[in-house]
């Protein structure tokens, strides 16, 4: 694996690191007291090419490569989670799979102007009693001559409120199990979708989290991603990708952590040194920037499989897993660093602290990344292959 960014990469990196310190952190405290959606800012990530960057440029995209997305967001999440949050949901989540898996028409409808960031797209698996446990789907999409009918509930859905259209999960067929699961592109407008309500978080509070009812919503045929049948394998595909998206905002948002920690310790004094001097603080900070390190460069690893069409799904478990217990832990080392100030919201790592938690539960709880690196080894396969 070659550790070295191309030129390409490199100006992915940059544009997005920009964009992220001179847009995106002076409104990220703002934005995250309010609980109110960057519209503005996520305008402009798609005018730079943020909202699909692996997506051909045929297609909306910026014709980049997972490596190149992965350090986008990573920037774009090291000043604001939120944006990092809306910005991989859009990338990985909608995109991919239809890039994947959609019929011309539907990459001309669905893809190419979400691609470009012209529309907001998200992502709709998980139900109250269908997380973890995703293949548990109640909601049901009956066929109906040329149409399908859904009906059911959906939770948690990121970008929610604000998406055009949403890449939605149905039962077609209860009695086949996951094997029964299919994939719809269902626009907002359509009758019978409605949003009902949308979520007060603890952190990436300035994303949306939105809940469904789909109540008699009929879609042509034409509207499915996919066979019949292949939906859950398109989830847990797109959500294998996801997952190195999720490993990316882990690492920036540690990241932004890290470096307050590093200046507080250099300016605040205790015991008349800067307390960057006591040897505890050194060894919190050492710690950080070596966790950090390790997980950023787990994330590319996956991210380079995934670019290179080899199996990335237990690496992109194993970043994501790291990554974000990394981000709880250093977040929580950030906020000790600076004491009593680490605990008032007029410094960043309190926000830093709530939005990493997230990070160890959606796109599969930490838990869940344990049980499929476990069947994974289990299954024969070496520990780093
Ligand atoms: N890629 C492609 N196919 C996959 C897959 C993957 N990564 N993981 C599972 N599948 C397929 C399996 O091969 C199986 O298909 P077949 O019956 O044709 O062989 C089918 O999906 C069901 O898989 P499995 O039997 O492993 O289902 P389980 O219920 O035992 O476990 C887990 C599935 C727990 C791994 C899955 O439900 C999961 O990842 N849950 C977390 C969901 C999640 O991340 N939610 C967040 C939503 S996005 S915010």
């Amino acid at each position: 694996m070659n550790v070295e960014l191309t030129d390409e990469q490199k100006m992915i990196q940059a544009v997005a690191r920009d964009f992220a310190e001179k847009e995106v952190r002076p409104i990220a405290e703002v934005i995250d007291r309010e609980a109110r959606f960057p519209r503005e800012t996520v305008r402009r990530m798609g005018e730079l090419g943020l909202m699909g960057i692996a997506v051909a440029e045929a297609w909306g995209g910026s014709g980049g490569d997972t490596v190149g997305y992965a350090v986008a967001l990573e920037e774009v999440s090291r000043a604001c989670a939120s944006h990092g949050a809306i910005m991989s949901v859009n990338n990985s989540l909608y995109c991919d799979p239809i890039a994947k898996f959609g019929s011309e028409e539907q990459r001309r409808r669905f893809l190419t102007p979400f691609a470009a960031g012209h529309k907001l797209g998200c992502f709709s698996l998980t139900e109250p009693e269908a997380g973890s446990d995703a293949t548990n789907q109640s909601t049901l999409a009956r066929r109906d001559g040329d149409a399908y009918v859904l009906d059911g509930r959906k939770i948690f859905v990121t970008n929610g409120r604000e998406a055009a259209a949403a890449l939605v999960f149905a039962q077609t067929d209860r009695a086949k199990g996951p094997r029964g699961i299919s994939a719809f592109l269902v626009e907002k407008g359509t009758p019978g979708f409605t949003v009902v309500k949308t979520e007060d978080k603890l952190g990436i509070r300035a994303s949306d989290t939105a809940e469904f009812l789909f109540e008699g919503c009929r879609v042509p045929a034409s509207a499915r991603l996919g066979e019949e049948g292949q939906g859950f394998k398109i989830a847990m595909m797109a959500i294998d990708g996801g997952r190195i998206g999720v490993a990316a905002q882990a690492v920036g948002i540690a990241a932004a952590a890290y470096e307050a920690a590093l200046g507080y310790a250099r300016e605040r004094k205790s015991f008349g040194v800067p307390i960057g001097r006591h040897q505890m603080v050194q060894w919190m900070l050492a710690d950080m920037a070596t966790a950090i390190e390790a997980a950023r460069l787990l994330t590319l690893r996956a991210a380079s499989l995934k670019d290179g069409a080899e199996p990335f799904g237990p690496q992109a478990a194993m970043a994501k897993l790291f990554a974000s217990e990394m981000a709880m832990r250093v977040t929580t080392d950030a906020v000790q660093v600076h004491g009593g100030y680490g605990f008032i919201k007029e410094y960043q790592v309190e926000r830093h602290f709530r939005d990493a938690k997230i990070t160890q539960i959606y796109e599969g709880t930490s838990q869940i990344q344990k049980l499929v690196i476990a069947r994974h080894l289990l299954s024969g396969a070496a520990a780093g292959s």
